[in-house]
Protein backbone atom coordinates (compact mmCIF):
# COMPACT_ATOMS: atom_id res chain seq x y z
CA UNK A 1 0.00 0.00 0.00
CA UNK A 2 1.15 3.54 -0.39
CA UNK A 3 2.80 5.10 2.59
CA UNK A 4 1.96 8.69 2.73
CA UNK A 5 4.62 11.21 4.45
CA UNK A 6 2.76 12.80 7.42
CA UNK A 7 4.50 16.58 6.83
CA UNK A 8 2.50 18.43 4.86
CA UNK A 9 5.17 19.79 1.61
CA UNK A 10 6.05 23.43 2.43
CA UNK A 11 7.54 26.57 0.75
CA UNK A 12 10.06 29.00 1.59
CA UNK A 13 7.69 31.78 2.12
CA UNK A 14 5.98 29.82 5.07
CA UNK A 15 8.94 30.53 7.31
CA UNK A 16 10.67 33.28 9.33
CA UNK A 17 14.45 33.75 10.89
CA UNK A 18 14.26 33.91 14.70
CA UNK A 19 17.29 36.19 15.01
CA UNK A 20 20.36 35.04 17.52
CA UNK A 21 22.49 37.12 19.26
CA UNK A 22 24.56 39.78 17.07
CA UNK A 23 28.26 40.36 18.30
CA UNK A 24 30.30 43.36 17.53
CA UNK A 25 32.23 41.19 14.98
CA UNK A 26 28.77 40.76 13.14
CA UNK A 27 29.30 43.25 10.54
CA UNK A 28 29.01 43.17 6.41
CA UNK A 29 32.26 43.39 5.72
CA UNK A 30 33.71 40.32 7.91
CA UNK A 31 31.32 38.02 6.28
CA UNK A 32 32.26 35.00 3.69
CA UNK A 33 29.64 34.12 1.45
CA UNK A 34 31.93 31.05 0.30
CA UNK A 35 30.69 27.82 -0.34
CA UNK A 36 32.02 24.43 -1.32
CA UNK A 37 31.27 22.84 -4.34
CA UNK A 38 33.00 19.83 -4.46
CA UNK A 39 32.52 16.99 -1.66
CA UNK A 40 35.19 17.05 0.92
CA UNK A 41 36.33 14.68 3.93
CA UNK A 42 36.38 16.44 7.35
CA UNK A 43 39.51 18.07 7.88
CA UNK A 44 39.96 18.40 4.28
CA UNK A 45 38.74 21.49 1.88
CA UNK A 46 36.78 21.09 -1.30
CA UNK A 47 38.50 21.51 -4.74
CA UNK A 48 36.18 23.97 -5.66
CA UNK A 49 34.54 26.70 -3.89
CA UNK A 50 32.67 29.88 -5.27
CA UNK A 51 32.63 32.66 -3.94
CA UNK A 52 29.04 33.79 -3.27
CA UNK A 53 26.11 31.20 -3.39
CA UNK A 54 24.84 31.36 -6.97
CA UNK A 55 24.82 29.36 -9.84
CA UNK A 56 22.56 29.62 -12.73
CA UNK A 57 20.41 26.98 -14.29
CA UNK A 58 21.29 25.34 -17.20
CA UNK A 59 18.90 26.55 -19.41
CA UNK A 60 18.68 28.30 -23.05
CA UNK A 61 17.00 31.42 -21.82
CA UNK A 62 19.68 31.93 -18.92
CA UNK A 63 22.83 30.46 -19.37
CA UNK A 64 25.40 31.63 -22.61
CA UNK A 65 28.84 32.69 -22.27
CA UNK A 66 28.02 36.56 -21.21
CA UNK A 67 26.06 35.38 -18.29
CA UNK A 68 28.90 32.92 -17.04
CA UNK A 69 31.41 35.83 -17.64
CA UNK A 70 29.41 38.10 -15.76
CA UNK A 71 28.48 35.90 -13.51
CA UNK A 72 32.51 34.54 -12.85
CA UNK A 73 33.42 38.04 -12.05
CA UNK A 74 30.93 38.39 -9.38
CA UNK A 75 32.47 35.04 -7.68
CA UNK A 76 29.61 32.89 -8.61
CA UNK A 77 29.10 30.24 -11.27
CA UNK A 78 27.32 29.40 -14.69
CA UNK A 79 26.07 26.18 -16.23
CA UNK A 80 25.97 26.76 -20.05
CA UNK A 81 22.84 25.12 -21.38
CA UNK A 82 23.38 21.58 -23.04
CA UNK A 83 20.08 21.54 -24.90
CA UNK A 84 22.51 22.52 -27.97
CA UNK A 85 24.73 21.03 -30.20
CA UNK A 86 28.25 19.86 -28.56
CA UNK A 87 29.95 21.92 -30.34
CA UNK A 88 27.99 25.08 -29.71
CA UNK A 89 28.07 24.41 -25.90
CA UNK A 90 31.87 23.43 -26.43
CA UNK A 91 32.67 26.49 -27.80
CA UNK A 92 30.90 29.03 -25.25
CA UNK A 93 32.68 27.15 -22.40
CA UNK A 94 35.56 27.91 -24.74
CA UNK A 95 34.61 31.80 -25.04
CA UNK A 96 34.65 32.03 -21.29
CA UNK A 97 37.61 30.41 -20.57
CA UNK A 98 39.87 32.38 -23.31
CA UNK A 99 37.55 35.83 -22.09
CA UNK A 100 40.01 37.01 -18.95
CA UNK A 101 43.10 34.96 -19.08
CA UNK A 102 45.09 38.24 -18.42
CA UNK A 103 46.62 37.43 -21.46
CA UNK A 104 43.89 37.44 -24.37
CA UNK A 105 43.62 35.49 -27.54
CA UNK A 106 41.92 37.61 -29.60
CA UNK A 107 38.51 36.77 -31.23
CA UNK A 108 38.56 39.88 -33.11
CA UNK A 109 41.42 39.86 -36.00
CA UNK A 110 41.74 41.11 -39.34
CA UNK A 111 43.80 40.63 -42.82
CA UNK A 112 44.99 44.43 -43.79
CA UNK A 113 42.99 43.53 -46.81
CA UNK A 114 39.84 43.91 -44.69
CA UNK A 115 37.68 46.73 -45.41
CA UNK A 116 36.16 48.83 -42.78
CA UNK A 117 32.57 47.28 -43.38
CA UNK A 118 34.15 44.06 -42.08
CA UNK A 119 35.21 45.80 -39.24
CA UNK A 120 31.66 46.99 -38.84
CA UNK A 121 30.33 43.31 -39.16
CA UNK A 122 33.03 41.84 -36.52
CA UNK A 123 32.16 44.56 -34.25
CA UNK A 124 28.98 44.23 -34.50
CA UNK A 125 29.18 40.43 -33.75
CA UNK A 126 31.88 40.67 -30.81
CA UNK A 127 30.90 43.69 -29.54
CA UNK A 128 35.09 44.44 -29.72
CA UNK A 129 36.29 47.69 -30.79
CA UNK A 130 40.31 46.80 -30.81
CA UNK A 131 41.41 44.40 -33.66
CA UNK A 132 44.95 43.12 -34.39
CA UNK A 133 45.86 43.26 -38.12
CA UNK A 134 47.71 39.58 -39.18
CA UNK A 135 48.97 38.58 -41.87
CA UNK A 136 46.36 36.49 -42.74
CA UNK A 137 43.83 37.60 -40.21
CA UNK A 138 43.95 34.91 -37.63
CA UNK A 139 44.72 35.16 -33.94
CA UNK A 140 48.26 33.98 -34.54
CA UNK A 141 49.63 34.83 -37.37
CA UNK A 142 52.18 38.01 -38.43
CA UNK A 143 51.23 40.69 -36.88
CA UNK A 144 50.84 43.82 -39.13
CA UNK A 145 49.44 46.65 -36.69
CA UNK A 146 46.43 47.59 -34.79
CA UNK A 147 43.07 49.16 -35.18
CA UNK A 148 41.17 50.64 -32.89
CA UNK A 149 37.59 52.47 -33.15
CA UNK A 150 39.35 56.07 -32.54
CA UNK A 151 41.49 55.01 -36.54
CA UNK A 152 38.41 56.20 -38.55
CA UNK A 153 34.96 58.11 -38.38
CA UNK A 154 32.10 55.23 -39.63
CA UNK A 155 30.01 58.33 -41.03
CA UNK A 156 32.86 59.91 -42.80
CA UNK A 157 35.13 57.25 -43.94
CA UNK A 158 34.76 54.96 -47.45
CA UNK A 159 33.53 51.57 -46.04
CA UNK A 160 35.28 50.41 -48.78
CA UNK A 161 38.57 51.75 -47.80
CA UNK A 162 41.24 48.64 -46.82
CA UNK A 163 41.99 48.23 -42.77
CA UNK A 164 45.98 48.88 -44.00
CA UNK A 165 44.99 52.59 -44.81
CA UNK A 166 43.84 53.33 -41.22
CA UNK A 167 45.48 50.98 -38.47
CA UNK A 168 48.46 51.76 -36.47
CA UNK A 169 50.98 50.05 -38.50
CA UNK A 170 53.64 47.55 -36.50
CA UNK A 171 56.61 50.55 -36.55
CA UNK A 172 54.20 52.61 -34.67
CA UNK A 173 53.11 50.37 -31.89
CA UNK A 174 54.29 49.32 -28.61
CA UNK A 175 54.17 45.65 -27.93
CA UNK A 176 56.28 43.00 -25.62
CA UNK A 177 57.64 40.17 -26.05
CA UNK A 178 56.49 36.83 -25.18
CA UNK A 179 57.66 35.24 -21.51
CA UNK A 180 56.69 38.61 -19.93
CA UNK A 181 54.36 38.34 -16.76
CA UNK A 182 51.26 39.59 -16.15
CA UNK A 183 52.50 41.99 -13.56
CA UNK A 184 54.60 43.32 -15.74
CA UNK A 185 52.82 43.71 -19.00
CA UNK A 186 50.19 45.93 -16.51
CA UNK A 187 53.34 48.09 -15.43
CA UNK A 188 53.86 48.36 -19.07
CA UNK A 189 51.01 49.83 -19.83
CA UNK A 190 50.67 52.23 -16.94
CA UNK A 191 54.25 53.34 -17.43
CA UNK A 192 53.15 54.19 -21.45
CA UNK A 193 49.84 55.55 -21.02
CA UNK A 194 48.57 52.14 -23.93
CA UNK A 195 45.00 50.57 -23.38
CA UNK A 196 46.30 47.36 -25.49
CA UNK A 197 49.49 45.53 -25.18
CA UNK A 198 50.20 43.22 -28.04
CA UNK A 199 52.30 39.87 -27.00
CA UNK A 200 54.60 39.07 -29.80
CA UNK A 201 56.73 35.82 -29.87
CA UNK A 202 60.40 36.31 -31.67
CA UNK A 203 59.33 35.79 -35.16
CA UNK A 204 56.62 37.96 -34.52
CA UNK A 205 53.56 36.22 -34.76
CA UNK A 206 50.60 37.51 -32.42
CA UNK A 207 50.83 35.63 -28.84
CA UNK A 208 47.75 37.30 -27.09
CA UNK A 209 46.63 40.96 -26.02
CA UNK A 210 46.61 42.50 -22.62
CA UNK A 211 44.22 45.24 -22.14
CA UNK A 212 44.13 48.14 -19.27
CA UNK A 213 40.60 46.92 -19.02
CA UNK A 214 40.69 43.95 -17.67
CA UNK A 215 43.08 44.84 -15.04
CA UNK A 216 40.54 47.58 -14.17
CA UNK A 217 37.68 45.07 -14.56
CA UNK A 218 39.90 42.87 -11.78
CA UNK A 219 40.48 45.01 -9.48
CA UNK A 220 36.78 46.23 -9.45
CA UNK A 221 35.89 42.79 -8.36
CA UNK A 222 37.99 41.47 -6.38
CA UNK A 223 35.25 37.92 -5.30
CA UNK A 224 36.41 37.21 -9.02
CA UNK A 225 36.24 33.24 -9.60
CA UNK A 226 39.09 31.78 -11.26
CA UNK A 227 41.34 28.51 -11.76
CA UNK A 228 44.92 27.97 -11.19
CA UNK A 229 45.32 29.69 -14.36
CA UNK A 230 43.83 33.06 -13.79
CA UNK A 231 40.67 32.06 -16.31
CA UNK A 232 37.28 32.29 -14.79
CA UNK A 233 35.63 29.78 -13.99
CA UNK A 234 32.31 27.35 -15.85
CA UNK A 235 30.51 24.83 -15.61
CA UNK A 236 28.21 22.80 -18.05
CA UNK A 237 25.07 21.06 -18.07
CA UNK A 238 25.13 17.96 -19.56
CA UNK A 239 22.41 14.74 -20.10
CA UNK A 240 22.13 11.14 -19.83
CA UNK A 241 22.17 10.13 -24.19
CA UNK A 242 25.08 11.92 -24.99
CA UNK A 243 27.78 12.36 -22.45
CA UNK A 244 30.23 9.81 -23.69
CA UNK A 245 30.66 12.30 -26.63
CA UNK A 246 29.93 15.70 -24.78
CA UNK A 247 31.48 15.39 -22.22
CA UNK A 248 35.34 14.91 -23.86
CA UNK A 249 34.78 17.92 -25.65
CA UNK A 250 33.66 20.44 -22.55
CA UNK A 251 36.76 18.97 -20.91
CA UNK A 252 38.97 19.97 -24.08
CA UNK A 253 37.43 23.02 -23.65
CA UNK A 254 38.17 23.53 -20.34
CA UNK A 255 35.06 23.43 -18.21
CA UNK A 256 35.90 23.32 -14.59
CA UNK A 257 31.95 21.95 -13.31
CA UNK A 258 29.28 19.64 -15.00
CA UNK A 259 25.90 19.26 -13.54
CA UNK A 260 23.59 16.46 -14.90
CA UNK A 261 20.36 17.81 -15.60
CA UNK A 262 18.14 16.14 -15.12
CA UNK A 263 14.04 16.40 -13.69
CA UNK A 264 14.04 13.90 -11.63
CA UNK A 265 18.16 12.71 -11.20
CA UNK A 266 17.21 9.50 -9.02
CA UNK A 267 17.82 7.36 -12.19
CA UNK A 268 20.24 4.30 -12.91
CA UNK A 269 21.22 6.76 -16.22
CA UNK A 270 22.58 9.06 -13.66
CA UNK A 271 24.78 6.66 -12.08
CA UNK A 272 26.08 5.27 -15.63
CA UNK A 273 26.60 8.49 -16.65
CA UNK A 274 28.30 9.68 -13.47
CA UNK A 275 30.44 7.07 -13.12
CA UNK A 276 31.47 6.99 -16.84
CA UNK A 277 33.04 10.34 -16.21
CA UNK A 278 34.28 9.92 -12.57
CA UNK A 279 36.68 6.90 -13.98
CA UNK A 280 37.82 9.42 -16.96
CA UNK A 281 37.83 12.55 -15.87
CA UNK A 282 38.73 11.99 -11.95
CA UNK A 283 39.22 15.61 -11.38
CA UNK A 284 36.48 17.24 -12.72
CA UNK A 285 33.67 17.96 -10.57
CA UNK A 286 30.30 16.40 -11.02
CA UNK A 287 26.74 17.56 -9.64
CA UNK A 288 23.61 15.17 -10.24
CA UNK A 289 20.09 15.44 -9.39
CA UNK A 290 17.30 17.02 -9.23
CA UNK A 291 15.98 14.52 -6.00
CA UNK A 292 13.46 15.73 -3.18
CA UNK A 293 13.92 12.84 -1.20
CA UNK A 294 16.61 11.33 1.00
CA UNK A 295 16.70 8.17 -0.50
CA UNK A 296 17.45 9.50 -3.95
CA UNK A 297 20.14 11.30 -1.90
CA UNK A 298 21.82 8.71 -0.84
CA UNK A 299 21.21 6.96 -3.88
CA UNK A 300 23.01 10.04 -5.98
CA UNK A 301 26.18 10.19 -3.73
CA UNK A 302 27.03 6.56 -2.71
CA UNK A 303 26.20 4.81 -5.86
CA UNK A 304 27.20 7.56 -8.40
CA UNK A 305 29.63 9.41 -6.69
CA UNK A 306 28.43 12.49 -7.39
CA UNK A 307 30.42 15.96 -5.82
CA UNK A 308 27.23 17.34 -5.48
CA UNK A 309 23.70 17.05 -5.08
CA UNK A 310 20.46 19.16 -6.75
CA UNK A 311 17.40 19.38 -4.79
CA UNK A 312 13.95 20.64 -6.13
CA UNK A 313 11.33 19.16 -8.21
CA UNK A 314 8.33 21.20 -9.70
CA UNK A 315 9.37 24.32 -8.02
CA UNK A 316 10.61 26.61 -10.73
CA UNK A 317 8.96 29.54 -11.99
CA UNK A 318 8.19 28.27 -15.78
CA UNK A 319 7.36 24.42 -14.36
CA UNK A 320 4.14 22.69 -15.01
CA UNK A 321 5.64 19.05 -13.81
CA UNK A 322 3.59 18.96 -10.79
CA UNK A 323 0.62 19.44 -12.23
CA UNK A 324 1.54 17.37 -15.70
CA UNK A 325 2.86 14.36 -13.86
CA UNK A 326 1.88 14.59 -10.10
CA UNK A 327 5.59 14.07 -8.84
CA UNK A 328 7.73 16.86 -6.83
CA UNK A 329 7.64 18.32 -3.56
CA UNK A 330 6.99 21.33 -1.79
CA UNK A 331 11.12 22.78 -1.71
CA UNK A 332 11.30 23.59 1.81
CA UNK A 333 10.29 20.30 2.82
CA UNK A 334 12.69 18.59 0.05
CA UNK A 335 15.63 20.71 1.30
CA UNK A 336 15.11 19.94 5.17
CA UNK A 337 14.82 16.42 4.38
CA UNK A 338 17.81 16.54 2.40
CA UNK A 339 20.00 18.30 4.14
CA UNK A 340 19.16 16.40 7.51
CA UNK A 341 20.74 13.28 5.44
CA UNK A 342 23.55 15.05 4.34
CA UNK A 343 24.23 15.96 7.92
CA UNK A 344 23.76 12.27 9.04
CA UNK A 345 25.56 10.67 6.25
CA UNK A 346 28.90 13.42 7.36
CA UNK A 347 28.64 12.19 11.17
CA UNK A 348 28.40 8.55 9.29
CA UNK A 349 31.12 8.65 6.54
CA UNK A 350 32.81 12.24 7.48
CA UNK A 351 32.46 13.24 3.55
CA UNK A 352 30.66 16.33 3.33
CA UNK A 353 28.06 17.04 0.21
CA UNK A 354 27.04 20.26 -0.71
CA UNK A 355 23.60 20.57 -1.23
CA UNK A 356 22.33 23.06 -4.36
CA UNK A 357 18.42 24.27 -3.95
CA UNK A 358 17.58 24.46 -7.41
CA UNK A 359 14.42 26.17 -8.77
CA UNK A 360 11.30 28.34 -7.08
CA UNK A 361 13.20 31.16 -5.67
CA UNK A 362 11.13 33.85 -6.72
CA UNK A 363 12.74 36.82 -4.10
CA UNK A 364 15.80 37.29 -1.92
CA UNK A 365 14.22 36.19 1.48
CA UNK A 366 13.21 32.79 -0.38
CA UNK A 367 17.50 32.87 -0.86
CA UNK A 368 18.08 33.75 2.44
CA UNK A 369 15.65 30.85 4.16
CA UNK A 370 17.38 28.47 1.69
CA UNK A 371 20.64 28.91 2.88
CA UNK A 372 19.65 29.22 6.04
CA UNK A 373 18.12 25.75 5.61
CA UNK A 374 21.26 23.98 4.65
CA UNK A 375 21.77 24.63 0.62
CA UNK A 376 25.19 25.41 0.24
CA UNK A 377 24.22 27.70 -2.83
CA UNK A 378 21.08 28.35 -4.78
CA UNK A 379 20.44 27.88 -8.68
CA UNK A 380 18.48 29.73 -10.18
CA UNK A 381 16.61 31.10 -13.73
CA UNK A 382 14.26 33.37 -13.53
CA UNK A 383 16.78 35.54 -11.49
CA UNK A 384 19.44 35.09 -14.09
CA UNK A 385 16.67 35.80 -17.03
CA UNK A 386 16.04 39.11 -15.99
CA UNK A 387 18.85 40.71 -16.72
CA UNK A 388 20.97 42.11 -19.33
CA UNK A 389 23.20 39.57 -19.21
CA UNK A 390 21.14 36.53 -20.51
CA UNK A 391 21.08 35.44 -24.04
CA UNK A 392 17.57 36.57 -25.37
CA UNK A 393 16.94 39.74 -26.66
CA UNK A 394 14.91 42.78 -24.99
CA UNK A 395 11.28 43.65 -26.27
CA UNK A 396 8.67 45.99 -24.96
CA UNK A 397 5.67 44.88 -23.77
CA UNK A 398 2.82 47.44 -22.52
CA UNK A 399 5.48 50.24 -22.49
CA UNK A 400 7.68 47.90 -20.16
CA UNK A 401 10.90 46.02 -21.39
CA UNK A 402 10.71 41.97 -20.67
CA UNK A 403 12.76 39.80 -22.01
CA UNK A 404 11.66 35.84 -23.02
CA UNK A 405 12.37 33.11 -20.35
CA UNK A 406 11.02 29.63 -21.00
CA UNK A 407 11.59 26.39 -19.72
CA UNK A 408 13.33 23.28 -20.58
CA UNK A 409 10.55 21.38 -20.45
CA UNK A 410 8.62 23.68 -23.08
CA UNK A 411 8.49 23.31 -26.57
CA UNK A 412 10.63 25.95 -27.41
CA UNK A 413 13.43 24.31 -25.72
CA UNK A 414 12.90 20.76 -27.10
CA UNK A 415 14.93 19.72 -24.28
CA UNK A 416 13.39 16.08 -24.22
CA UNK A 417 16.68 14.51 -22.95
CA UNK A 418 16.13 16.18 -19.48
CA UNK A 419 12.40 14.75 -19.30
CA UNK A 420 13.42 11.11 -20.59
CA UNK A 421 16.73 10.18 -19.52
CA UNK A 422 16.44 6.75 -21.31
CA UNK A 423 17.35 6.13 -24.47
CA UNK A 424 14.47 4.65 -26.42
CA UNK A 425 11.85 7.37 -26.78
CA UNK A 426 13.20 10.86 -28.24
CA UNK A 427 10.72 14.14 -28.13
CA UNK A 428 7.83 15.54 -26.34
CA UNK A 429 4.25 13.79 -26.21
CA UNK A 430 3.58 16.62 -23.56
CA UNK A 431 5.04 20.01 -22.23
CA UNK A 432 6.48 19.99 -18.36
CA UNK A 433 7.56 23.98 -19.11
CA UNK A 434 5.98 26.95 -20.14
CA UNK A 435 7.53 29.66 -22.49
CA UNK A 436 6.58 33.44 -21.00
CA UNK A 437 8.59 36.70 -20.73
CA UNK A 438 9.99 38.69 -17.14
CA UNK A 439 10.84 42.08 -16.62
CA UNK A 440 14.59 43.49 -17.42
CA UNK A 441 16.33 44.41 -14.13
CA UNK A 442 19.99 45.31 -14.87
CA UNK A 443 23.13 44.18 -14.58
CA UNK A 444 24.07 40.92 -12.40
CA UNK A 445 26.36 42.87 -11.07
CA UNK A 446 23.58 45.45 -10.18
CA UNK A 447 20.88 42.79 -9.12
CA UNK A 448 23.48 40.70 -7.30
CA UNK A 449 24.62 43.52 -4.85
CA UNK A 450 21.37 44.03 -3.39
CA UNK A 451 20.66 40.53 -3.08
CA UNK A 452 24.07 39.95 -1.18
CA UNK A 453 23.52 43.38 1.23
CA UNK A 454 20.20 41.80 2.41
CA UNK A 455 21.87 38.17 2.69
CA UNK A 456 24.54 40.20 4.83
CA UNK A 457 22.51 42.00 6.84
CA UNK A 458 20.51 38.76 8.24
CA UNK A 459 23.53 36.83 8.95
CA UNK A 460 24.79 39.68 10.92
CA UNK A 461 21.25 39.23 12.55
CA UNK A 462 21.56 35.78 12.87
CA UNK A 463 25.15 35.72 14.14
CA UNK A 464 26.81 34.45 11.23
CA UNK A 465 29.93 34.65 9.91
CA UNK A 466 29.82 32.34 7.22
CA UNK A 467 27.54 30.27 5.24
CA UNK A 468 27.78 27.12 7.11
CA UNK A 469 27.54 28.81 10.39
CA UNK A 470 24.43 31.02 9.23
CA UNK A 471 22.27 27.23 9.02
CA UNK A 472 24.22 26.21 12.09
CA UNK A 473 22.50 29.25 13.96
CA UNK A 474 19.32 29.33 12.28
CA UNK A 475 16.05 28.88 14.11
CA UNK A 476 12.95 29.26 12.02
CA UNK A 477 9.63 29.86 12.68
CA UNK A 478 6.43 28.56 10.66
CA UNK A 479 4.26 31.54 9.65
CA UNK A 480 0.50 31.46 9.44
CA UNK A 481 -1.70 33.00 6.35
CA UNK A 482 -2.27 36.07 9.16
CA UNK A 483 1.14 36.56 9.74
CA UNK A 484 2.04 36.32 6.65
CA UNK A 485 -0.03 39.17 5.23
CA UNK A 486 0.93 41.54 8.68
CA UNK A 487 4.51 40.90 6.94
CA UNK A 488 4.09 43.29 4.25
CA UNK A 489 3.09 47.16 5.18
CA UNK A 490 -0.34 47.02 6.37
CA UNK A 491 -2.72 50.13 6.80
CA UNK A 492 -0.57 52.58 5.21
CA UNK A 493 -1.18 53.48 1.36
CA UNK A 494 2.22 52.46 -0.29
CA UNK A 495 3.98 53.80 -2.87
CA UNK A 496 4.34 50.93 -5.95
CA UNK A 497 6.82 48.67 -5.02
CA UNK A 498 7.79 48.33 -8.13
CA UNK A 499 8.13 52.12 -9.48
CA UNK A 500 11.56 53.11 -10.40
CA UNK A 501 13.64 54.19 -7.63
CA UNK A 502 17.01 56.37 -7.24
CA UNK A 503 19.83 54.32 -5.77
P1 LIG B 1 13.46 29.27 -11.44
O1 LIG B 1 14.72 29.81 -10.83
O2 LIG B 1 13.12 29.96 -12.72
O3 LIG B 1 12.30 29.26 -10.49
O4 LIG B 1 13.71 27.74 -11.77
C1 LIG B 1 14.80 27.32 -12.56
C2 LIG B 1 14.89 25.82 -12.49
O5 LIG B 1 13.69 25.22 -13.02
C3 LIG B 1 15.99 25.19 -13.31
O6 LIG B 1 17.24 25.21 -12.69
C4 LIG B 1 15.49 23.77 -13.53
O7 LIG B 1 15.81 22.93 -12.44
C5 LIG B 1 13.99 23.95 -13.57
N1 LIG B 1 13.43 23.91 -14.93
C6 LIG B 1 13.95 24.30 -16.10
N2 LIG B 1 13.06 24.10 -17.09
C7 LIG B 1 11.96 23.59 -16.51
C8 LIG B 1 10.74 23.22 -17.19
O8 LIG B 1 10.57 23.48 -18.37
C9 LIG B 1 12.20 23.47 -15.15
N3 LIG B 1 9.83 22.62 -16.49
O9 LIG B 1 11.44 23.04 -14.29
Amino acid sequence: MAKIIEEVSRTFSEYLLIPRLTGTKHQSKNISLRAPVARFKKGEESSLFINIPFVTASMQSVSGSDMAVALARQGGLAFIFCSQSIEAQAAMVDKVKLHKAGFVQSDSNLRPDNTLQDVLDIRKKTGHSTMPVTNDGSKNDLFVGILTDKDFWEFEDDLNRPVSEFMTAKENVFFAEAGISLHEANQLLRKHKKECLPILDSDGRLQALVFKRDYYDHMNNPAELLDSHKRLVVGAGINTHDYKERVPALVEAGVDVLCLDASDGYSEFQKEAALWIRERYPNVVIGGGNVVHTDAFRYLVEEAQVDFVKVGIGGGSICITREQKGIGRGQASALMAVAEERDRYYEETGTYIPLCSDGGLSNDTQIIIALAMGADFVMMGRYFAMTNESPTPRVSIGGRIYKPYWGEGSNRAKNWQRYNQGASETGFKFEEGIDGYVPVVGSVKEVLDVTISKIKATMCNMGSLTVKEFADNALLTRISEQSFIEGGTSNVLSLDKDAPREV
